[in-house]
């Protein structure tokens, strides 16, 4: 099976609407497999590294204070194409165009309170596991399951 891993970080705001288990459960169920998680408030100048290639739009000073503005659920999820598969499962990233189904299509109204945050490629994925987790705090193991989800 792929080792694909993608960077998914459930927003403060979805931390405080109580949403952690049901999102956690979108990327189980699908058959992803949990390989780094924590709850951290990593701080202003973290969260603009996080986002540095949007420093210049003008929505950027929000977007930070949004994120700074209470505990993130950071996590890796490892499987087949996790990047993409795991941007379809997020939604689009304004909610009023994400589809029914998708995190922010079932949760969210508006982008600047879209709950989640999901790499979007292997690229920047490996950037983001690299800023959020220390070496060892991804941890590789062998799901019970694997012949089950993978032919
Ligand atoms: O990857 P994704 O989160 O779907 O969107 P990005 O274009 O990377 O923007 C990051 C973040 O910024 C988005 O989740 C909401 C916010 N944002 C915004 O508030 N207004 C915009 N016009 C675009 C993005
Ligand atoms: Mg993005």
């Amino acid at each position: 099976p792929s080792t694909e891993q993608t960077f998914i970080a459930i927003k403060p705001d979805g931390v405080q609407r109580g949403l952690i288990a049901p999102i956690i459960a979108r990327f189980e169920n699908r058959g992803f497999k949990l390989t780094a998680i924590k709850l951290v408030t990593p701080g202003k100048a973290h969260l603009e590294k996080h986002y540095e290639d949007l420093k210049d739009k003008k929505f950027f000073p929000d977007l930070v204070e949004y994120m700074n503005s209470g505990p993130i659920c950071a996590m890796v999820w490892e499987g087949m194409d996790a990047v993409k598969t795991g941007r379809t499962i997020l939604g689009a990233t304004n909610p009023l165009a994400s589809a029914p189904g998708t995190i922010r299509g079932d949760y969210a109204l508006v982008m600047g309170r879209n709950i989640c945050h999901g790499s979007d490629s292997v690229e920047n994925a490996q950037k983001e596991i690299a800023l959020w987790f220390k070496e060892g705090e991804v941890v590789s193991w062998k799901s019970a399951q694997e012949s089950w989800i993978y032919e």
